[in-house]
């Protein structure tokens, strides 16, 4: 059995929290304040699953560390972009991620919603768009959008894990069931 992990990194209310309650049904979500995180976990197959989780506390990247290089499928950068201000500490966040192990990064460039919001593209270029790194927009209290920025993660690393397959179809699946949920 192989267990990889996503980790989801982001400034103070950049939206980590609703991304990973968005992500799929309300029960598959995990609150483990003992250990300072918040996560959920798929099951791929047989011999694959995967975990998706953030620091409950924004500044902390302990349970970063707790992960064996080796089994980081990627990382999540969510930053707010109606809040420019804080694209500062997403930067640094970014770098220190990739510092600890290079593994593809998708910037989420959430609120897209909101009038104010800067567009992805421009999210990408202020925090800076080095290689393996990705960008897209989203909103992250709209299941579907969350679910269309995973999946970006998903494609960019699809090409190493052919196993992920399984997940990327379950996820697909499920596009246009936002009001059973
Ligand atoms: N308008 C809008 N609000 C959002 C969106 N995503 C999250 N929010 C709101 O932003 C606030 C912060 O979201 P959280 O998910 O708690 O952010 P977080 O990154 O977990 O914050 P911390 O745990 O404090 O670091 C909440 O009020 C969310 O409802 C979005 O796409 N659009
Ligand atoms: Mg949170």
């Amino acid at each position: 059995m192989t267990t990889l992990y996503v980790y989801v990194a982001g400034p103070q209310g950049s939206g980590k929290t609703t991304f990973l309650q968005s992500l799929g049904n309300p029960n598959g979500f995990t609150v483990d304040a003992a250990n300072g995180i918040e996560y959920r976990y798929f099951t791929v197959d047989e011999t694959l699953d995967l975990y998706v989780l953030t620091s409950i506390d924004a500044s902390r990247f302990d349970r970063l560390l707790d992960i064996a290089q080796r089994d980081i499928l990627g990382y999540i950068v969510m930053v707010d972009s109606a809040d420019q201000e804080s694209w500062s500490m997403a930067r640094i966040m970014l770098a220190h991620l990739r510092g600890y192990a290079l593994a593809p990064t998708l910037i989420v460039a959430n609120k897209q919603d909101l009038l104010s919001a800067a567009s992805p593209e421009q999210v990408g270029a202020w925090i800076g768009m080095e290689s393996m790194v990705y960008v897209t927009g989203c909103q992250a209290t709209k299941p579907n959008s969350v679910r269309a920025a995973f999946l970006q993660l998903l494609f960019s690393v699809r090409h190493e894990i052919e196993r992920l397959d399984a997940l990327i179809a379950e996820l697909e699946r499920t596009f246009g069931n936002e009001e059973a949920q």
